[in-house]
């Protein structure tokens, strides 16, 4: 679609473009347009910026992916369009290994969305090997043994509920990012930025690079330890609800 700058909705005319390549291509689920719709609504209450509680949430999250001894980026269908190369960046950053991991079928979405992060400069790419991951029966309990089987700390950026609670189940922490400050995924995980994938990737990246030059570890640490979801969640609601008024 050719979209000019000087159009009102610009930016997210091309993001629904990404998406819609993403299907065309094989690497997003028919399913995942649904899902960013869901997001475009969230996103409008939000004022379609970066708002504080995603902010302090961002923060927390490049701590405790610091801290961790092994994080695992877990690539979906969605955000392999929406952002490949921010996800990458974010990758080399902390520095974390990337595996795929989807919902829907067809399995051959698995290889096509390795493809397409390696075309953007991945240089490996975990695959969903083994249905190591307990209390659930979806596809999405395929893991990588060298990848989310071993990690410590997941971010699941667009995921649905059940993997969410069922990776926390196995003394796992998930960093999540998703636009419903009421779905399932952002009220089970351990840490929610409730903002647009496309603004929070940047921004996690950056705080990374920030916070990798603290040479005190206790500052993370402290950050993590006084960290509360609920209370994020409850202030991108209440900025919602402000926005009716
Ligand atoms: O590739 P697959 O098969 O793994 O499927 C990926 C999707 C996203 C389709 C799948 O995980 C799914 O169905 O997810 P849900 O249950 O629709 O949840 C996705 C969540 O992400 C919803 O709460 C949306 O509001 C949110 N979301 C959608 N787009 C964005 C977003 N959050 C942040 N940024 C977005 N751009």
């Amino acid at each position: 679609m050719n979209i000019t700058k000087s159009h009102p909705r610009y930016l997210s005319l091309k993001t629904r473009d990404k998406i819609v390549e993403g299907v065309e291509k094989g690497i997003t689920s028919i399913n995942g347009l649904i899902a960013h719709g869901r997001g475009e609504a969230f996103d409008y209450l939000i004022g379609e910026k970066t708002q504080k509680f995603a902010l302090e949430a961002i923060e927390t999250a490049a701590c405790l992916l610091l801290s961790s001894k092994h994080p695992v980026i877990s690539v979906n269908g969605n955000v392999a369009a929406l952002c490949p190369k921010e996800i990458i960046n974010l990758a080399k950053a902390i520095p974390a290994k990337l595996e795929v991991n989807i919902f829907h079928p067809p399995k051959k979405r698995e290889k096509a969305i390795s493809s397409y992060l390696k075309k953007h400069g991945a240089k490996e790419v975990l695959m969903p090997e083994k249905p190591l991951v307990k209390y659930i029966e979806s596809n999405r309990r395929f893991c990588n043994p060298e990848g989310i089987a071993k990690a410590d700390v997941v971010f699941v950026p667009l995921e649905d509920g059940d993997r969410c609670r069922a990776l926390e189940k196995m003394g796992k922490k998930v960093i999540t990012v998703d636009l419903n400050p009421l779905s399932r995924t952002s009220k089970t995980a351990s840490i929610t930025i409730v903002d647009n994938i496309i603004r929070a990737l940047p921004l996690l990246t950056k705080t990374i690079k920030k916070y990798k030059k603290i040479k005190n570890k206790l500052i993370l640490k402290n950050k993590i330890k006084k960290h509360n979801n609920k209370k994020i969640l409850k202030q991108a609601l209440k900025y919602i609800s402000k926005s009716f008024s």
